[in-house]
């Protein structure tokens, strides 16, 4: 029987029961023998050290399973917003997720950041409601605040049994229920003309299996989300799960006879120190000795091939269109490299930035070079990790989600690497925003000009969460193209030279939201028009005159910093509301009244990322222990008085690349 595959995700808020629910699956899929537990550190996917010592996943993990005729690669990932990058490259991968929402705390915020990303990426989803055996599982309150904080177009698939008991189960709704094929009818209804006009005509005569028809054709395309209820722990829902996952997402397609096209979306450290890429191949087929482009200018070959299988690696001469494999000998690849051609642009995000940043310190000054290896690598293993080298201070300093990433990076070093660091102080990471628009131009054998070309450059401020969009607006016939080939890789370049110089601006901070236009261009020929007659002008040329124009621009348009704020939620018990309310004040966060749910209350507040970083060092000591903040990023806003200006604004990044757009 021909195997189709399915790159699967598990996502959800922290502790929901993701990595629980994985070891579930493979156990009931027959992939393992025995059922691990996060408690005692014995699953599959939580393997590192780390993450069995503390309970949680850190890094996202595959392993993989066999549904009938689909072979799973399952990729479960971590919940906790610090590692939210880890999340960002697996969406790229996925053919479907599960989103797992725990029936006790029902939906959380990161349930609703990953549900916009998985809607924004039109992934088919399943919702995968957990804990039904926990005390104070809900059913009918779950679905409700799934229909009112995450979409409507769901359905649960049954119902539940015993809830909030060991004994709790689910029951998958049969052809014969007539309250469920209403529910389904209706709501298939709404995106489906066919069963909108055989339900106007006679509702209780829609053959089941037209309904069954449309609910998997509207599942994989996104439109709805089939919910399932269950238990990781006891394995109730389970069955129900695993037919929901056969039957409602899509297998991968792809032609392994295609031209090869795949992304990296993770990378790994062998035994040995060796590099090991994890690839999704979208179309054609690696083979073993192949040598690869992923677009820097240099081939790697590909040494050795693994895919995976019932939880183990086993190798292969090749890899194709549709399936997840770790592939050995690509030294320089870094995570979320492109192989081949995609169609996807790797610079798109979906989550906020890291908006923290603080100096790391070596405990032995002797240790420095080698930490700035060490940072250098986790940064090739961690998407959004940005290191900073200020050489006038001989300080490194990395971009941050929060604590608990502080805190891995540190237990990273320390046992992987052998190396005792400390952290300075955290800081916010600011931006900078065009006040108004600017526009320079340098000019060909132009007395000031120490390059051979000309650029004009202007830039426009952007709404906010726009990024940085630049536009090509020349006449094409003066685009150097025996430099470029295309005028869109031309268009490509000077946008990734505008991107590069924007990573700093007036006060050191990465500019952004803007739009910057390049209005002209020049080159010199020896042999004249449509160019200037003169030496001839190279790429380099283009390279370096591009921070010199654009930051004439940026002067004149000016720029104000920006500070990152967070959106909070603080859950407290009543009797604590006025010594929180009091420090609030104190940290000059906007703070909503708080609303009364018996012996609990809740404050809504906005203020500086910063400060939530204190209000959560404070919490515990404010409310006995009993304090649960939940932040979400809510964007950035002016800073009043002084602009924080960089420390060490002529620093080095040690990784390409600006910072991704706010959402
Ligand atoms: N009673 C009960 N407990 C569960 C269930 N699923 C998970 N848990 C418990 O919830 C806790 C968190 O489970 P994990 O599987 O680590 O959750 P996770 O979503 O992977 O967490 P992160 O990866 O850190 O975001 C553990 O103590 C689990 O034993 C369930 O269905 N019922
Ligand atoms: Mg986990």
């Amino acid at each position: 029987m021909a195997k189709k595959e399915l790159n699967l995700g598990i996502l959800a808020h922290v502790d929901a029961g993701k990595t629980t629910l994985t070891e579930r699956l493979l156990y009931e899929a027959g992939a393992i023998d025995e059922l691990g537990s996060v408690d005692a550190g014995t699953t599959q996917t939580d393997s590192l050290t780390l993450e069995r010592q503390r309970g949680i996943t850190i890094k996202s993990a595959v392993a993989s399973f066999a549904l009938q005729d689909v072979h799973v690669n399952l990729i479960d990932t971590p919940g906790h917003p610090d590692f939210i990058a880890e999340v960002e490259r697996v969406l790229r991968v996925l053919d479907g997720a599960v989103l797992v929402i725990s029936g006790v705390e029902g939906v959380q915020p990161q349930t609703r950041i990953l549900m916009r990303a998985l809607e924004r990426l039109r992934i088919p989803t399943l919702v995968f409601v957990n804990k039904i055996d926990r005390p104070g599982a809900g059913d009918e309150r779950v679905m409700q605040a799934i229909s009112e904080r995450l979409t409507t177009a769901v359905v649960p698939m049954g119902t539940t049994h015993a809830i909030g008991t060991r004994a709790a189960y689910f029951a998958f709704s049969s052809a014969e229920d007539t309250g469920f094929r209403a529910r389904l009818a209706e709501m298939l209804a709404e995106r489906d003309e066919g069963i909108m006009a055989a339900y106007v005509e006679d509702e209780s005569d829609l053959p089941y299996h037209l309904l069954r028809d449309a609910l998997a054709a509207q599942t994989k395309q996104a439109l709805v989300h089939p919910v399932f209820f269950g238990s990781a722990v006891t394995g109730a829902g389970l069955d129900s799960l695993m037919t929901g996952i056969r039957e409602l997402l899509p297998a991968a397609a792809g032609d392994p006879a295609g031209p090869v096209s795949g992304t990296v979306f993770k990378i790994e450290r062998g035994t040995s120190g060796e590099k090991i890429a994890y690839v999704r191949m979208f179309s054609g087929t690696i083979h073993t000795r192949d040598r690869l482009d992923f677009g820097r200018g240099f081939e790697d070959k590909v040494t050795a091939i693994t895919v995976f299988e019932r939880g183990l690696a086993a190798l292969r001469p090749a890899v194709s269109a549709g399936a997840v494999a770790k592939l050995w000998g690509l030294s320089k690849i870094q995570i979320g490299d492109r192989i081949g051609e995609t169609g996807t642009d790797a610079s798109d995000h979906h989550f906020s930035p890291p908006t923290l940043e603080s100096v790391v310190v070596a405990g032995k000054p002797d240790d420095r070079a080698r930490l700035r290896v060490a940072l250098a690598q986790l940064a090739e293993q961690d998407p959004l990790i940005d290191i900073r080298q200020d050489d006038a201070r001989h300080e490194l300093s990395l971009s941050l989600y929060g604590e608990v990433q502080k805190e891995v990076i540190q237990a990273t070093l320390a046992n992987e690497f052998g190396l005792e660091v400390t952290f300075r102080e955290t800081t916010p990471i600011y931006i900078e925003r065009p006040i108004g628009t600017g526009e320079a131009i340098e000019i060909l054998h132009a007395e000031s000009n120490p390059f051979l070309a000309t650029i004009g450059l202007r830039i426009d401020p952007a709404p906010s969460g726009s990024g940085v969009d630049f536009r090509l607006r020349v006449d094409p016939r003066t685009v150097p193209l025996y430099l470029y080939k295309t005028v869109g890789r031309f268009s490509e370049r000077m946008g990734e030279y505008v991107r590069q110089t924007l990573r700093e601006g007036l006060f050191g901070w990465q500019v952004t939201d803007c739009i910057v236009t390049m209005t002209k261009c020049t080159y010199s020929v020896p042999d004249g028009p449509p160019s200037k007659r003169g030496p001839l002008s190279t790429a380099p040329d283009f390279r370096k005159l591009t921070p010199l124009v654009l930051i004439q621009a940026l002067q004149q348009a000016r720029t104000m910093v920006c500070e990152p704020i967070v959106r909070a939620g603080v859950e407290i018990p009543t009797g604590a509301v006025g010594a929180v309310m009091a420090a609030l004040a104190r940290l000059d966060a906007d703070v909503e009244p708080p609303s009364l749910h018996g012996p609990l209350s809740m404050i809504g507040t906005v203020l500086p990322a910063a400060r939530a970083q204190d209000l959560q060092r404070q919490l515990p000591g404010l409310t006995g222990g009993e304090g649960v903040l939940d932040s979400t990023f809510a964007g950035y806003k002016p800073v009043s008085g002084d602009q924080p200006t960089r420390r060490g604004d002529d620093g080095e990044w040690l990784r390409p690349g600006p910072l991704p757009a706010q959402r």
